[in-house]
């Protein structure tokens, strides 16, 4: 890619500081369609919902339809969508037949996309039956959704799971604009290589008017996978021509709904489980990891930097709790069973050699927890420790920043392979491979005066404050209403 190239791709960057605050107004052009794998059932909606659903939830608005697996695993996969609606926005959803689940989403999507875009091409289990699987459900995807759709819609599809159903979508006439948001990392191509149907997966994507990504570097990798897998030309603009359309490579970083998350955490400070985290605290720090149970995040690292954090800095024995929630997922996909033995172990290994008859150091459960226990939690943690491998943005992260009190904030370590440590860089930006250089920062933050943490705490709340959910959807959909039908 040429220079003038790679700095066009800052643009997007510009536009998301200069994007209005006031209220998205595509809905003039026609219905926002969202398309996700998962889609929250309506009466969650934006409350105990993962990620990617509370981020969204701004784009549903009245009116809008949100389309995906209903979560149902049937006998066959359905090709026609249930309706349901409430609160103005259509939910439409299909069951995946078991088999086909089986081999889209626990062997394509999590067995060979999830590690390759998360950089561990050693993890990567391709088979052809798999990678059919996929493109058989991305393909009822689109044919179930097809005759749901006005000709104004405009289309907004999520993630991994998805990408080649725009392509599928164009096979069946649709001419409706189509964005892509990818929210976990683009490989630079010499890495997607491996992947066997590499150029399939690219032209699916380039069935798109838009593509977003989370950080620069995944922009890049993207235009420059296009570039090796396609053959296209990129203009200075990150943009290139693809059958008959232009396709757009932008940069819009996902966010949360901060000021909500921050109430939220201030009124989890009265509720039972916050007392009871009082209590068996004690006048000892918190040190708090928060993630789903995934080798992208780094937690037999993170655990070992804890080891070294005891053993190197004495001074905080039984003067620190590190309490890691790591919620159980994809249990069904065999390198996620042997990390939590692995887990397991190492857990074992750090209170068994540190630990005292009254003082446990490192507290873990595999169980999710209630949005709101975890909001308090993060607000009394002294130390929030986000190190995943690498991880497309970390809602964590954000979420740890908005929960805390600003008259006496506890301190962010980053690593900075999380799309975060991009915007969120008054954190103590850590290399989680190093364990010795994770127990420094943590160190660091245990020891660090208010008046730091304060300072630090009040740049990093103005950014969290700033790139919102509401303001993810807002400049994503920006770009998509200004792609003119073909
Ligand atoms: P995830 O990999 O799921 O998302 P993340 O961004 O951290 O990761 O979001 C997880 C959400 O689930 C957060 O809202 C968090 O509070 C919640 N959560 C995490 N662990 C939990 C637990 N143990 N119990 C209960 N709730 C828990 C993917 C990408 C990310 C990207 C998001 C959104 O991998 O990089 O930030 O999508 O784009």
């Amino acid at each position: 890619m040429n220079q003038l190239a790679m700095n066009t791709i800052r643009t997007p960057r510009h536009d998301i500081r200069n994007a209005s605050s006031a209220p998205f107004k595509a809905k003039s052009a026609g219905r926002t369609v969202i398309v996700s794998n998962r889609v929250p059932s309506p009466n969650e909606k934006g409350a105990t919902a993962g990620g990617l659903a509370v981020a969204l939830a701004d784009a549903a608005t009245p009116g809008s339809l949100w389309f995906g697996w209903s979560g149902k695993r049937s006998q066959e996969t359905s090709t026609s969508a249930e309706l349901v609606e409430a609160d103005g926005v259509t939910y439409a959803t299909i069951d995946i037949g078991e088999r086909d689940h089986i081999r889209y989403y626990n062997g394509f999507a999590n067995g060979a996309l999830w590690p390759l875009f998360h950089f561990r091409a050693g993890l990567l289990m391709f088979s052809r039956p798999d990678y059919d699987a996929y493109r058989k459900v991305n393909k009822a995807f689109a044919a179930a959704l097809k005759p749901l759709l006005n000709p104004d819609d405009l289309i907004w599809i999520h993630d991994y799971q998805l990408m080649t159903m725009a392509a599928e979508l164009r096979s069946l006439g649709v001419k409706n604009p189509i964005g892509f948001f990818m929210h976990i990392p683009f490989v630079p191509n010499e890495l997607l290589d491996v992947l066997p149907p590499a150029a399939e997966l690219l032209a699916g994507l380039a069935a798109c008017e838009v593509v977003g990504f989370q950080r620069e570097s995944d922009v890049k990798s993207f235009l420059g996978s296009a570039e090796k897998f396609l053959g296209v030309d990129v203009a200075a603009d990150g943009s290139f021509a693809w059958q008959e359309r232009r396709v757009r490579a932008v940069l819009t970083p996902i966010g949360i709904d901060a000021q909500k998350f921050a109430k939220i955490a201030e009124r989890a400070e009265l509720t039972g489980d916050a007392k009871r985290m009082d209590e068996s605290l004690g006048d000892r720090a918190l040190v708090l990891g928060v993630d789903r149970l995934d080798y992208s995040k780094g937690l037999p690292q993170r655990f070992d930097a804890f080891g070294r954090l005891l053993y190197c800095f004495p001074q905080h024995l039984r003067q620190v709790n590190f309490l890691q929630i790591a919620a159980r997922s994809r249990q069904e996909v065999g390198s996620y069973q042997t990390l939590r033995r692995e887990l397991d172990r190492r857990a074992g290994d750090i209170n068994g050699e540190f630990s005292d008859f009254d003082w446990v150091p490192l507290r873990y459960m595999t169980h999710a927890v209630k949005r709101t226990a975890i909001a308090g939690f993060y607000r009394r943690a002294r130390v929030g420790l986000v190190t995943p491998l690498r991880d497309g943005m970390n809602l964590v992260a954000k979420e740890y920043v908005a929960a805390q009190d600003s008259e006496d904030p506890g301190v962010l370590v980053l690593s900075r392979f999380a799309g975060a440590a991009d915007e969120l860089t008054e954190a103590l930006i850590v290399n989680p491979f190093d364990a010795d250089e994770v127990a420094e920062a943590i160190h660091l933050a245990l020891t660090m005066s208010l008046e730091e943490r304060k300072q630090r705490h009040a740049a990093l709340a103005a950014k969290v404050n700033y790139t919102t959910a509401q303001r993810f959807c807002e400049t994503f959909l920006g770009h998509l209403a200004k792609v003119r039908p073909n």
